[in-house]
């Protein structure tokens, strides 16, 4: 769980995960001005602590590492903010470990994102940005932008993410590499939408920039695959000796 100022809805969170299927449960705290910290460490979850605020996906590398290195076979990243429901990763899991996929999505767009409170300007924006990315990757996924993902240990120690943005576009930058690789299955299942204030910190400004950031992140995969510019960050890593 990438967490940042997560206090009043860690502890919804944590009760929905099937603890009998996960073994361990990573939080890392990107600098929170609440008790996040606090509340985790009650819970009894692996804390670790960012000296400095490094964003999104800042956050995000350290949990893969951290993960990676406590052994996982496969790895759960869910938001803290109880947008997404963990009662369905068991089923977000089943085809990693049935070894058919190395990426699943959750995704809100099997279902009525509007209907479960999505703003309409999200919801717009979402459709187009994921209708552009499944023509550049190939791809016919419902949505790109989900806070609830699985991954396999083969793709996390394939993928160079230490890379990518340190912001949100981190999950973009993610499922270019993935696609870039080859030879990575990708799959998703539906999750109900959830928004309530808690669960929603980013404004217009902020999508105004995620949006031209994945923009950006499309147009490196073109240039890329057509051999024009090529990207370190969409060359796999060699296997571990
Ligand atoms: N590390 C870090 N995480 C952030 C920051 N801002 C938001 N987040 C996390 O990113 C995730 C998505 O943000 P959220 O506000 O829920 O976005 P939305 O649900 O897409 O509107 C949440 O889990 C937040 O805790 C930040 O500045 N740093
Ligand atoms: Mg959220």
């Amino acid at each position: 769980m990438p967490a940042y100022n997560a206090a009043r809805t860690l502890e919804r969170t944590y009760a929905d995960i099937p603890h009998d299927i996960v073994d361990r449960i990573i939080l890392v705290d990107d600098v929170s001005r609440d008790d996040t910290v606090e509340v985790a460490r009650q819970l009894g979850l692996d804390v670790i602590i960012h000296r400095q605020n490094r964003g999104y996906g800042g956050n995000q590398k350290t949990c893969y590492d951290a993960a990676l290195a406590a052994g996982a076979d496969v790895v759960v990243m869910l938001h803290p903010d109880y947008q997404y429901d963990a009662t369905r990763i068991p089923d977000l899991i089943a085809p990693i470990q049935a070894g058919d996929k190395d990426l699943m999505l959750g995704s809100r767009f099997l279902g009525d994102p509007i209907a479960g409170g999505m703003p309409r300007w999200k919801y717009v924006s979402n459709r187009f940005l994921t209708g552009l990315e499944n023509r550049a990757f190939g791809l016919h996924l419902s949505e790109y932008h989900t806070g609830l993902r699985a991954y396999s240990r083969r793709l996390l120690e394939a993928i160079p993410y230490h890379l990518n943005s340190d912001d949100f576009v981190f999950d973009q930058e993610l499922i270019s590499q993935v696609v870039a690789a080859g030879g990575l299955g990708i799959g998703e299942i539906g999750v109900p939408t959830r928004y309530f204030e808690e669960a929603s910190s980013v404004g217009f400004q902020r999508s105004v920039v995620y949006g031209l950031a994945t923009l950006r992140v499309v147009a490196r995969f073109l240039l890329h695959r057509i051999r024009l510019r090529r990207s370190p960050k969409l060359t796999p890593r060699p296997p571990a000796a």
